[in-house]
């Protein structure tokens, strides 16, 4: 019998009573308790897998479908996905969240207790962890078939808590009571191998052997990926370290030593203790390195695994792998490839090199020289001897290749190497990534320039076809649909079916919706009704939102200014008619990145000095929610008015907060940067507030010798304000952060200060004209169907992957 004909035999519940049974069964049989004893967590275990297995189905019947057409697979190499939370979305893409509140409600709870239940995974820092979670979504949307691997850190990025002296950090014990949505698979278990030493082959220059003098065991575990609308169950692979039987010091233990017995096998299993929490900025931690090759290697092997399932020699491997490298993180996959093709599988180095190069493409997402990742030669030495080894051969040939095309250019070949010589040796991982890639692309258009003109300018020289841009996107299910329910029904009626959701340019269909009186009544108390459900302030005033990672290069320092200058304003003119205005702040900072948090903490003592003020308190109103992830994210969102993204222009690689919020109608208020220049082009210089230098002017700026103190000197308000931070009356953390901005002010702070405050102006003047605004937001939203991770995914397939569709027939 064809095991796959089989697929579908059972029957899931499609109906309230059957759905009801699934439900008991799993209950009693995998949860092993009673209608009578249940906690509202065995029903949130119970439901989940109810739903799961809807999704497991159809996993099945994709599985069969994409090997069957042995298509060029998409592999995600990422060390971050911050997927958000599972039930609400699961129940969405399996469509039995009606059948799911009619069954819970018969165990007596209501489906929002359980999701309240539900703990989103949190293994990422920012915006690069969740635009892995966004393509994923869209990759599976688009019936493209694919892997995301990752790592399956046992703490995920921390707790925040949020208080007068600031930022505190707790432990993020995500999986603590378990995690419904994993498939552990120990049988397709992986061995990774660490330091050791390399040994000559006889008769080979190329092929070596590497004997590693530590081994870890990578195990994996799954989670479902469903597309919308479509049949497509992708998933995500993630992996956790386990240390070996052998790692166990049995007669330590019986003498009695406990913890020198286990010493090794902690130390293995440490590998994906914890994510680092910080975001692009480099971190120089042997174990963060241990990380990226721990991932890659189990992944790698993994790739190599399913590829022999349906393929034999290595010829076709490049055809039928596309592996897309997430920032450098993983970019030892390259040299990784090279020593499976060379050492284990034998392939003569030449057309290794082939085949490494057709596989792999790279993202990059920044800009900031520091974040640009670089490794000690001397750890890359002992962790990685052969990779070492590898990339030395790999440099070697690049440079002939460089100094083939330009001739005595010493100079280039230095800038150009794999390896930086001073002040100390390092191994430059863009670098790397570049010269071992098919294609290479920024996340928006001015990032993708930026890179071919400044950080990477020599490669585009050499290569100017490996460059392209990729505009980043997000999910419309998670960030409309789920998010802001109201908003989605009010924008199905308009449009008159719900087709947006998988082809979100059909959100122009609003436009002519824009001047409809009632329309805009509707939206308007939409917007309002979602301020209730927040719950931070009046839900009539202007809700003004800074929502992303704390750095000093977006800004929160711009808009912290700007709320003490209109403290002080209404102070000095308490009778002057004033627009009332929450701000809204909220997100975490790396805890060893003190001058962010400086900031946080800053914001939280001005926020309390305002709320303890009558006369300045009706008027403004600031708060800062802790713990800002993608579940507070999907509540903060669909209350915003106002989305401030106003980093220093040429910083921000793209930005996705920004397409969120314009997604959801609040209207920007911006620099020229990242994907802030493609939203107003789309949505309209008139629905958009411009303010600040762009990204020439400001590198003009540094150039020609910037003075913060030449604006502090030369603008009333804000010395006014910096005078305020420098008396001490909110604290020694008040001092640092004027004596930094006035000191050096790395971000040109003070510099975009008069031409912020201006746009700020502007803004309440529109605010005033609520019809007005209205408009702005529908426009806002109406012209952001660019934003579509969906889009990012097709252009991502088209462009670099070369790889379509393999659509999964329904059930028979
Ligand atoms: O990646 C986002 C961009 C955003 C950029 C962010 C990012 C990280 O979250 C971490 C490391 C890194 O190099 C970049 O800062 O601008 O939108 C997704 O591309």
């Amino acid at each position: 019998m064809d095991l796959r004909q089989g697929i579908g035999l059972r029957k899931l519940g499609r109906t309230t009573d059957e759905f009801q049974q699934d439900l008991l069964s799993n209950l009693y049989y995998r949860r092993g308790t009673t209608v009578e004893s249940a906690s509202a967590r065995d029903a949130y275990e119970a439901l989940s897998q109810t739903v799961r297995d809807h999704l497991a189905e159809r996993r099945a019947r994709t599985a069969a479908a994409q090997f069957a057409s042995n298509p060029r697979w998409v592999y995600y190499l990422s060390a971050e996905y911050l997927l958000g939370a599972q039930l609400e979305q699961n129940l969405l893409y399996s469509s039995t969240g009606e059948l799911a509140a009619e069954a819970v409600k018969a165990l007596g709870f209501s489906l929002e207790d359980l999701e309240d239940l539900d703990v989103e995974p949190g293994l990422g820092n920012g915006g690069l962890g969740r635009l892995a979670a966004c393509l994923v979504d869209s990759l599976a949307t688009r019936d493209i078939p694919a892997v995301g691997y990752g790592i399956r850190y046992d703490l995920g990025i921390f707790r925040q808590i949020i208080t007068e002296n600031g930022q505190t950090e707790l432990p993020d014990d995500w999986a603590f009571q378990g995690n419904p949505w994993e498939f552990p698979a120990p049988d397709d278990r992986q061995t990774v191998g660490f330091y050791g030493h390399t040994e000559p082959i006889p008769g080979s220059e190329t092929r070596k052997t590497w004997v590693p003098g530590e081994i870890v065991l990578g195990e994996p575990s799954h989670m479902l990926v469903p597309g919308y609308g479509t049949e497509t169950v992708n998933i995500v692979r993630l992996w956790s370290a386990k240390a070996s039987e052998a790692s166990f010091d049995l007669s330590r233990f019986s003498a009695g030593q406990y913890a020198e017995a286990v010493q090794e096998a902690v130390r293995a299993e440490n590998i994906s203790k914890v994510l680092y929490p910080d975001d692009s900025t480099e971190l120089g931690r042997e174990l963060r390195l241990k990380q990226q090759y721990f991932l890659v290697s189990c992944s790698l092997r993994d790739i190599v695994r399913r590829f022999r399932l349906r393929n034999e020699g290595w010829d076709t491997f490049a055809d039928k792998t596309v592996i897309q490298l997430n920032d450098t993180h993983p970019t030892i996959a390259i040299p990784e490839l090279m020593r499976l093709l060379v050492d284990e599988y034998e392939v003569e180095w030449a057309k290794a090199w082939e085949i490494t190069r057709r596989t792999f493409a790279y993202t990059c997402h920044t800009l900031l020289p520091e974040a640009l990742e670089t490794w000690p030669v001397r750890m890359f030495e002992k962790l990685l001897p052969r990779h070492l080894e590898i990339i030395y051969l790999i440099n070697m040939l690049f440079l002939r290749e460089v100094e083939a095309r330009f001739p005595g250019d010493h100079d280039r070949l230095r800038r150009m190497s794999i390896i930086q010589e001073e002040p100390e040796r390092r191994v430059r991982m863009a670098h790397l990534a570049v010269v071992g890639t098919e294609a290479v692309n920024g996340v928006a258009e001015l990032h993708s320039k930026l890179l071919r003109e400044t950080v990477l300018d020599d490669f585009a020289a050499l290569w100017p076809a490996k460059f392209q841009n990729v505009t980043n996107g997000v999910s419309p299910r998670r960030f409309v649909k789920l998010a802001n329910p109201r908003l989605s029904d009010l924008i199905t009626e308009g449009l008159g079916d719900d087709g947006w959701l998988r082809d979100l340019e059909r959100l122009a269909g609003l436009e002519r919706l824009a001047d409809d009186g009632s329309f805009r009544e509707r939206w308007q108390a939409i917007k309002r009704a979602n301020k209730v459900d927040l719950a931070v302030g009046d839900p009539d005033s202007l809700t003004d939102v800074m929502i992303k990672r704390f750095h000093e290069y977006k800004r929160q320092q711009l808009k912290l200014l700007h709320v003490i200058t209109l403290y002080q304003r209404i102070r000095q003119n308490p009778a002057a008619d004033w627009v009332p205005r929450t701000v809204l702040f909220a997100g975490k900072a790396a805890p060893a990145y003190h001058a962010a948090k400086d900031i946080i903490q800053l914001i939280a003592t001005v926020a309390h000095r305002i709320e303890a003020d009558p006369v300045a308190s009706p008027y403004l109103k600031v708060v800062f929610p802790s713990n800002y992830n993608v579940t507070l994210a999907e509540r903060i969102v669909p209350a915003a008015d106002l989305s401030e993204q106003i980093s220093l222009a040429g910083k921000e690689a793209s930005g996705t907060g920004n397409m969120k919020l314009a997604l959801n109608g609040a209207v920007t208020i911006g620099t020229l940067d990242g994907a802030n220049i493609e939203i107003r082009a789309r949505v309209g210089e008139d629905n958009f507030f411009l303010f600040g230098m762009d990204a020439y002017e400001a590198a003009q700026a540094r150039i020609n010798g910037y003075h913060p103190r030449h604006f502090y000197d030369r603008d009333e308000e804000l010395r006014a304000a910096i005078d305020t931070l420098t008396s001490g009356v909110f604290g020694d953390v008040g001092r640092r952060v004027a004596g930094s901005l006035l000191d050096w002010d790395e971000y040109l702070t003070l510099a975009d200060f008069r031409s912020y405050l201006e746009c700020q102006e502007h803004v309440e003047k529109t605010w005033r004209d609520p019809a007005r605004w209205t408009r702005m937001s529908i426009l806002n939203t109406a012209h952001s169907g660019f934003f579509s991770s969906d889009r990012t995914v097709a252009d991502y397939a088209a462009r670099i992957w070369r790889v379509s569709p393999i659509p999964v027939a329904p059930p028979a």
